[in-house]
């Protein structure tokens, strides 16, 4: 397709860019800019509507461009090879080239919102800077190709299963957390802290078994799960916190797409992360909350994921 084509186009013109990237660097889990976590949260509220206006079959396809492009990583930069550096352009600009135009601008809007002007200029003068411009001029031929291609409107939203018995169980689940969610300082920096003792490569391989869990899912209920967050995103309170019904809602939508996949393919994630979040951050977040809530939560948890697993 002339997206595939242009892709390639964009390779020649990007990777000696990308190979000059250190992707391993700690600078790109900071805010980009003073940490604004409203606003930040607008930003992705515009992703997460992008993705849920996307076509799910290009989603997962882009998910599984990803996946491989992990298992090709060489050099101390972390870059990925040249064939899977061109695949993963080539999947993202499909993604976007079945959005409305208003919805990826949009996007770019709300991070440029939280973005300080400096930070392009210090992510060129980390490169050479003449492969960064060369690198730009490519994606601004790739970007018309993909607008070429662009659909005009957006597709329909997803089906909500009702009266199913995750959707009766993640009622109890939310009653048994929603004291612990209020508990919670949702607007804390500390989610941006590094994990203790954790070398990007080693975080990478926990976060390529979430995005194969991603393209096993359900397109319709990942869809869905997109939309209860936006709509949760909407119901927040000063604190950040969203409204009961809406906590209920994305409980709901993720059982379902938890649901939706092999159990082996939750546990891998659960078992990567668990190599990669040492016990003091656990205990740490604890500390924080009020035990007893934290404890009923943790219960309602457990309770649920039975009824998850039965329909599994
Ligand atoms: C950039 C963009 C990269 C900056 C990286 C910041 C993104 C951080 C994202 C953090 C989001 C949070 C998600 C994580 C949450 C974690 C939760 C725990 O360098 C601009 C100005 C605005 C920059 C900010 C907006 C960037 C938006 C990027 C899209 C968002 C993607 C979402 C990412 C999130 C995660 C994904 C899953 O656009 O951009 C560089 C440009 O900066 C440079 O400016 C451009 C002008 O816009 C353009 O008009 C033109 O002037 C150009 O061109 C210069 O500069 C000139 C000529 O006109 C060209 O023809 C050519 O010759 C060129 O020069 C060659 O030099
Ligand atoms: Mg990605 C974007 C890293 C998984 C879907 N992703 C980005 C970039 C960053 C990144 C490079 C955001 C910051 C930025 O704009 O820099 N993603 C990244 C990592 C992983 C990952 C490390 C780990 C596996 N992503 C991932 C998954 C999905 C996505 C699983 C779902 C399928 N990601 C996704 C989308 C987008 C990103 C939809 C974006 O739109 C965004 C992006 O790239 O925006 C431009 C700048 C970008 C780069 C350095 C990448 C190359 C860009 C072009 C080809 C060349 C460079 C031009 C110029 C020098 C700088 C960019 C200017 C900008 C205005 C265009
Ligand atoms: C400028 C000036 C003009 C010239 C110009 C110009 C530049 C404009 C630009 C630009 C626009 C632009 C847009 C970009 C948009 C990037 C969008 C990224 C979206 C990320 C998403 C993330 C996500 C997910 C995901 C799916 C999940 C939801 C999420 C589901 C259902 C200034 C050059 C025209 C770069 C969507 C993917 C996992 C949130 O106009 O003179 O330069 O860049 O998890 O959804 O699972
Ligand atoms: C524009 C103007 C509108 C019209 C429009 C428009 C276009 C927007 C577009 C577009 C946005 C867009 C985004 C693209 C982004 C591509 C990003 C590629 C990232 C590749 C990576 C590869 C890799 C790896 C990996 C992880 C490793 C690092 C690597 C670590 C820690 C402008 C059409 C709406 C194409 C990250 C995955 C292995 C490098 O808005 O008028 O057209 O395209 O090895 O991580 O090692
Ligand atoms: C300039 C002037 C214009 C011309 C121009 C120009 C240059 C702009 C540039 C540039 C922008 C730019 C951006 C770059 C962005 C790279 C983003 C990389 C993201 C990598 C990530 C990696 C990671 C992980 C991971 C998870 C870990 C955290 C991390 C935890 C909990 C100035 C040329 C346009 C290079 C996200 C995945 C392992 C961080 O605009 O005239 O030159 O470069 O380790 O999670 O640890
Ligand atoms: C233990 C001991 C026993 C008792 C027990 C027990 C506990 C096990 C547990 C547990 C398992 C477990 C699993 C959990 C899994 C969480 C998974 C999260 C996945 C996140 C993803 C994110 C993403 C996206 C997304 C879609 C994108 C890709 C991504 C596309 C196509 C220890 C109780 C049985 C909590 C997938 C969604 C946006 C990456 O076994 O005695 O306690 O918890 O962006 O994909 O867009
Ligand atoms: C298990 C054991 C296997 C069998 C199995 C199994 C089950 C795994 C499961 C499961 C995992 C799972 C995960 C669920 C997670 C629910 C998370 C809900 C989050 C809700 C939020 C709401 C909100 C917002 C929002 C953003 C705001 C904050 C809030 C800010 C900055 C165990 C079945 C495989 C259900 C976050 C969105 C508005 C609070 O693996 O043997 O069954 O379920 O307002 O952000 O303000
Ligand atoms: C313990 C012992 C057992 C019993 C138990 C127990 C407790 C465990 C606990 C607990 C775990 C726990 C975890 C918590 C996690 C909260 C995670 C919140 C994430 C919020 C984010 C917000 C954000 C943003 C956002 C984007 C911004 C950055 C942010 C940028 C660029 C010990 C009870 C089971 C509470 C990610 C979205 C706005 C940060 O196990 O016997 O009690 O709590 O602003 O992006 O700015």
């Amino acid at each position: 397709d002339q997206i595939g084509d242009a892709a390639k186009k964009l390779g020649d013109a990007s990777y000696d860019f990308a190979k000059e990237v250190d992707w391993n660097n700690g600078v790109f889990l900071q805010a980009p800019g003073s940490f604004q976590p409203l606003k930040a949260l607008k930003a992705i509220d515009k992703m997460i509507e992008m993705g849920a206006a996307a076509d799910p079959e290009l989603l997962k396809k882009a998910a599984d461009a990803h996946h491989k492009a992990i298992g090709s990583i060489s050099g101390p930069n972390g870059v990925t090879s040249r064939a899977d550096w061109d695949a993963v352009n080539a999947a993202l600009g499909r993604v976007v080239a079945s959005v409305p135009k208003q919805k990826v601008m949009d996007v770019y809007d709300a991070v440029k919102d939280i973005t300080d002007p400096k930070v392009p200029a210090y992510m060129k003068s980390l490169v050479n800077g003449a492969d960064a411009e060369k690198a730009y001029q490519g994606f601004l031929e790739f970007k018309d190709v993909v607008a070429a291609n662009q659909v005009t409107t957006a597709s329909a939203a997803a089906t909500v299963p009702t009266g199913d018995k995750i959707g009766t169980a993640a009622k109890a689940l939310s009653d048994a957390s929603y004291p612990f969610i209020k508990d919670i300082d949702w607007l804390s920096d500390i989610y941006l802290k590094p994990l203790p003792g954790k070398t990007a490569p080693e975080t990478l391989k926990a976060i390529d078994k979430m995005i194969v869990m991603g393209s096993k899912m359900d397109g319709n209920l990942l869809k869905a799960a997109a939309e209860a967050h936006h709509k949760a995103i909407g119901s927040i309170d000063a604190t950040g916190v969203t409204s009961p019904e809406d906590y209920e809602a994305v409980n709901a939508a993720l059982g379902r797409i938890v649901a939706s996949v092999p159990k082996q393919t939750v546990m891998d994630v659960y078992n990567s992360m668990a190599k990669i979040v040492d016990p003091s951050v656990t205990n740490n977040m604890f500390s924080k909350v009020n035990p007893l809530d934290a404890l009923s939560a943790a219960k309602g948890f457990y309770t649920f994921k039975d009824v998850v697993e039965a329909v599994q």
